[in-house]
């Protein structure tokens, strides 16, 4: 009975504590403000590892750069996407006609054909053959300080041996790497 009577009395001060002035929520207030705080740190921890462990995420993000370079050569695309999504930046300086650079996406044994025909197309055109069915999914082509994405599905990419590459003539040699689907 007595403790019945504390929990009433303790449910009727808390009552009154709310009902009564804004004191009451500003210390609880103080709590709250802490935990977005606690949750932000292992997010940003989170976020810095991403950019190695592709596998996490239905996303990446390549960088390209004046040196005719990307900074990764395996993209790994977990089954589990539904829909992939890379993005592609350009950390240097250059204009696009000069170094641009794209990201396409098609099997290995094509890249010399799709390159080739791509050429025609001009940086107007993103060094792309309008229509190629061989390219699974490509970029703009974008010149320094730019950035661009592309979103493709991940099932196009099965059974097959994929890579990305740039399509600016003469790039395909130092920037491409593998695309595969990973568990
Ligand atoms: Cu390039």
């Amino acid at each position: 009975m007595k403790y019945y009577l504390s929990l009433i009395a303790a449910a009727a001060l808390s009552l009154s504590a709310c009902s009564q002035e804004a004191p009451a929520p500003a210390p609880a207030s103080a709590p709250v403000a802490s935990a977005p705080a606690t949750t932000a740190a292992p997010t940003a921890s989170e976020a810095a590892p991403t950019a190695g462990a592709q596998t996490a995420a239905c996303e990446v993000v390549v960088e390209g750069n004046d040196q005719m370079k990307f900074n990764t050569a395996n993209i790994d695309i977990s089954k589990q996407c539904k829909e992939f999504t890379l993005t592609l930046k350009h950390v240097g300086t250059m204009p696009k006609a000069a170094m641009g650079h794209n990201v396409v996406i098609a099997k290995t044994a094509d890249i010399a054909a799709v390159v080739a025909d791509g050429a025609g197309a001009g940086a107007d055109g993103d060094f792309v053959k309008a229509g190629d069915t061989r390219i699974v999914a490509h970029t703009k082509l974008i010149g320094g300080g730019e950035e661009t994405k592309v979103t493709f599905d991940p099932a196009k990419l099965a059974g097959g041996d994929y890579s990305f590459f740039c399509s600016f003539p003469g790039h395909e040699g130092l920037m491409h790497g593998t695309v595969k689907l990973v568990d």
